[in-house]
């Protein structure tokens, strides 16, 4: 059902057009397939060609990987902890400071270390079409990267890439100020095969910076990169692969975390996760749904995601152009990966990852430079794509309605042009474990006391991975949604949903606390609050109110069960944010 809902609007012309291709480089195979091979490796330095016969199954990548002596640090990318004193400490954690991540360890690590297997073992049996494969132009956008961090990417796709495959490496230097990426980065990079380093003569931002990459692009398929990754071995056929079968279809690697600060390779080989978000546009990742795993024949089929990290993906350079490459009003950092997404799914393409296509990704311990314009981002993609549902969006997060985001006309007629789905049927039909709130008016913001009116419910948990299991307090309403956003819904519930999984507000067992739960698919009884007319907040299995209590021996207030009674600190309303 859905192979045919993607096709819907990927145009024929388009479509035939590659058909026609395929069509002449198979009367070209025909007449020779060695020049076909030629001219798709393109002119350069003395490499291998396919060496079918030697090494069945796989080819020859751009450059040999050469060996790395096995007790070297992080040699098959292991933890590493260097004991250090004094001035090494001080130069170590200045690293850190600088680039949020351990610069100090990584320039100690091999350019050429080789990561341990982390695949599925039976992605070593796939097969592949080499020889019509399409190529890639691997696209590298960086700012102010630390060198050894960005020379192991590099060097890590050229050797772990088949040569066959390979068009070019794009590096797109955005702006950098750092000297080591000026000359001395040219002098490196010219003495690779099939490395290009193109300048931006100002910042752009990832998005733009991506964009030039794009623009003098010669492969068939572009393919994404950040530019701290590591790639597994096999990583890029299988991305290819899909493609080739699949024009429309965008294909993502996992995404395997390599540690910022020991640079230990923390791959998996178990079933990936998949990409979602929260309603405020903040990217989650989930565990594969139980209707796509019993759609899938294979743990190594590709698997459906509503949306992508953003960082790494591969798609079909015509597709991309088609569906309007990048929003280039956004700038910086955030919000294009979601964008993408939805742009992706609504108008009738496929975002999925590859099980066997595995990229490591150094995570920083913070952000290393300033990322304030997200938020306009964020709000471009919901001013374009999420039609009435952006209001869910603003009702957390109300500081984005008065951001200003420029103008997203062209966006828009575009997504007119493209004939693209509504966000109603992206959340039915590609993303339905998001569960969508109601926010009927009234019902939604900040729940506030009567009695103490500068006093809301408040939950701040500790950890932002772990949102159920602690005590929500009341703290100064602070009006601009987030931690202070909760939803009265239609089944009793006091939901907090900003982030995913969505948690509920419950009756500890035995107590007369208010903690957070994970919500219910029906509502459970300690969830089940009864909010009255008159303002009081009944929890129906213990029959007694929440009221506004001091806590003993401090400062702070915190909401708990009391025999109901007529007080204003039993008395709860809702308000829409302050901003
Ligand atoms: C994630 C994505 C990243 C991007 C971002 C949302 C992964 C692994 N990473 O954050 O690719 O989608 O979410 O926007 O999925 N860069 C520039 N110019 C800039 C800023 C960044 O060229 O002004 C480069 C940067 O050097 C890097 C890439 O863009 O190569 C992504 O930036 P990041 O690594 O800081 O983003 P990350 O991984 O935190
Ligand atoms: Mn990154």
């Amino acid at each position: 059902m859905l192979g045919c809902l993607t096709r819907r609007h990927w145009p024929r012309r388009l479509r035939r057009g590659r058909g026609a291709l395929l069509a002449v480089l198979a009367l070209l195979a025909l007449a020779g397939l060695g020049a076909v091979l030629r001219t798709r490796r393109g002119a350069g330095a003395a490499r291998q060609g396919p060496q079918l016969t030697r090494r069945p199954g796989r080819l020859e990548p751009v450059l040999p990987r050469p060996p790395v002596p096995p007790d070297a640090l992080g040699a098959q990318g292991e933890a590493v902890r260097l004991q250090l004193q004094g001035e090494e400490l001080r130069l170590q954690e200045e690293s850190v400071r600088l680039h949020q991540i351990n610069i100090y360890l990584s320039d100690r690590i091999s350019l050429h270390r080789r990561l341990p297997e982390r695949w599925n073992p039976l992605c070593k049996e796939k097969k592949y079409d080499y020889e019509n494969l399409p190529t890639t132009s691997v696209i590298i956008a960086f700012y102010n990267e630390a060198w050894s961090t960005l020379l192991r990417t590099v060097y890590s796709v050229l050797e772990t890439s088949p040569d066959i495959l390979v068009e070019e490496v794009i590096l797109v230097d955005d702006y950098s100020d750092k000297e080591h990426l000026k000359e001395r980065l040219a002098n490196e990079l010219s003495g690779l095969p099939k490395v290009r380093l193109i300048r931006a003569s100002k910042r752009e931002g990832l998005v733009r910076a991506r964009l030039l990459g794009a623009s003098v692009a010669r492969g068939n398929v572009l393919t994404f990169l950040d530019c701290h990754c590591e790639c597994h071995e096999g990583w890029l056929e299988p991305l290819l692969q899909r493609i080739h079968e699949e024009e429309s279809a965008v294909v993502c690697p996992v995404i395997d975390v390599i540690d910022w600060n020991t640079f230990e390779y923390l791959g998996n080989a178990g079933e990936p996760q998949i990409g979602g978000f929260d309603w405020r546009l903040v990217f989650t990742w989930h565990v594969v749904p139980e209707r796509d795993r019993l759609r899938m024949k294979s743990p190594i089929d590709v698997i459906r995601s509503p949306t992508m990290a953003g960082g790494l993906f591969a798609v079909s350079k015509k597709y991309f152009e088609y569906l309007g490459s990048y929003d280039t009003g956004m700038e910086v950092w955030g919000g294009e990966n979601l964008e993408f997404s939805f742009r992706i799914w609504q108008c009738g393409g496929t975002l999925e990852i590859h099980p066997c296509s595995h990229v490591g990704h150094v995570f920083p311990k913070q952000a290393p430079y300033s990322r304030s314009k997200a938020l306009a981002n964020s709000v471009r993609a919901a001013e374009v794509w999420m039609d009435e549902f952006k209001e869910l969006y603003y009702h957390r997060n109300p500081r984005a309605r008065l951001e200003p985001y420029g103008d997203v006309t062209e966006r828009r007629e575009l997504r007119a042009k493209l004939r693209c789905r509504d966000f109603r049927w992206f959340l039915e039909n590609v993303y339905p474990e998001l569960h969508v709130p109601e926010d009927r008016p009234g019902f939604f913001g900040m729940l506030q006391n009567k009695g103490m009116k500068e006093y809301c419910f408040d939950y701040n948990p500790p950890d932002e991975n772990q949102v159920w299991g602690h005590q929500v307090i009341l703290y100064n309403c602070h009006g601009m949604g987030q931690n202070q956003f909760f939803e009265y819904t239609s089944q009793k519930e006091i939901r907090y949903n900003t982030r995913q999984p969505e948690a509920c507000i419950a009756v500890e067992a035995g107590s007369d606390t208010l903690i957070m739960h994970l919500c219910g698919d029906t509502t459970p009884e300690d969830q089940k609050f009864l909010l009255q007319e008159d303002g009081s907040l009944f929890h129906e299995q213990s029959k007694k109110c929440v009221q506004a209590v001091k806590k003993p021996a401090s400062q702070g207030f915190v909401p708990l069960l009391r025999d109901c009674a007529d007080s204003d600190h039993q008395k709860w309303f809702f308000k829409e944010h302050m901003v």
